[in-house]
């Protein structure tokens, strides 16, 4: 199954299903040696979300603005490879989606617990706008906010749950987006979590 969201975004309900329990388990061996942190914004607040990452850049935030950095932020080291089963995942998702030869360099986790939320933003910390983003929820279910190409657009609610994946390319690359804030909920793999993997192309 596969619906159109808009022009280049394409969402694939339970596409990841296959291999959600591997993920999740992945993932918790991951958050040992790398928890998940609460970046700051520009304006010097701590984001709700908590976010670890993976690959050779990783998402960051701080006082000093948004970026991507090859080092993890705590530890001053690289931060450790995407493994094969989520680079094989995003390529065959993007590749589904109709974006070929997909191989991301980048793959942030968004740890949400429930009352966290991700206000209207828009991705334009990377380089190459032709390359599309690949999104894989997991745990517990959320409202994704679609709006368009300007902050006023009319937000679209699209639930996303465990194991649902939205590939994010054309003109829908730059749209405006968010996270409703969670509802308190228990999934039987991730707890009370909500965990997104963004996979990009950063460089
Ligand atoms: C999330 N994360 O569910 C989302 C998944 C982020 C973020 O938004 O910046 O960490 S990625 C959703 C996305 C990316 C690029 C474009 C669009 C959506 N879009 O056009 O709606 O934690
Ligand atoms: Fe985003």
């Amino acid at each position: 199954e596969q619906m159109t969201l808009a022009a280049g975004a394409v969402w694939l309900p339970g596409f990841a299903l296959p291999q959600a329990e591997a993920l999740c388990a992945y993932l918790q061996q991951h958050f040992v040696p790398h928890p998940p942190q609460q970046m700051m914004t520009p304006m010097g607040y701590p984001m709700s979300v908590r976010t670890s990452s993976m690959g050779d850049r990783g998402w960051v935030g701080s006082a000093q603005g948004y970026g991507y950095s090859a080092v993890e932020p705590s530890s001053g080291r690289p931060w450790p490879p995407i493994p094969p089963l989520i680079l094989t995942l995003a390529h065959d998702a993007a590749l589904k989606a109709g974006y070929a030869g997909f191989v991301p360099d980048s793959c942030l986790i968004n740890v949400y617990a429930p009352g966290n939320k991700m206000g209207l933003h828009q991705d334009k910390d990377e380089q190459d706008f032709s390359q599309p983003i690949v999104s894989v929820s997991l745990g517990i279910p959320a409202t994704f906010l679609f709006g368009g190409a300007r902050r006023s657009d009319k937000a679209v609610k699209v639930p996303l749950q465990h194991g649902d994946v939205v590939v994010w390319g054309g003109a829908s690359r730059r749209f405006y987006h968010g996270i409703a804030t969670i509802a308190a909920n228990q999934h039987p793999q991730a707890g009370a979590q909500r965990i997104n993997l963004t996979l990009r192309k950063a460089t």
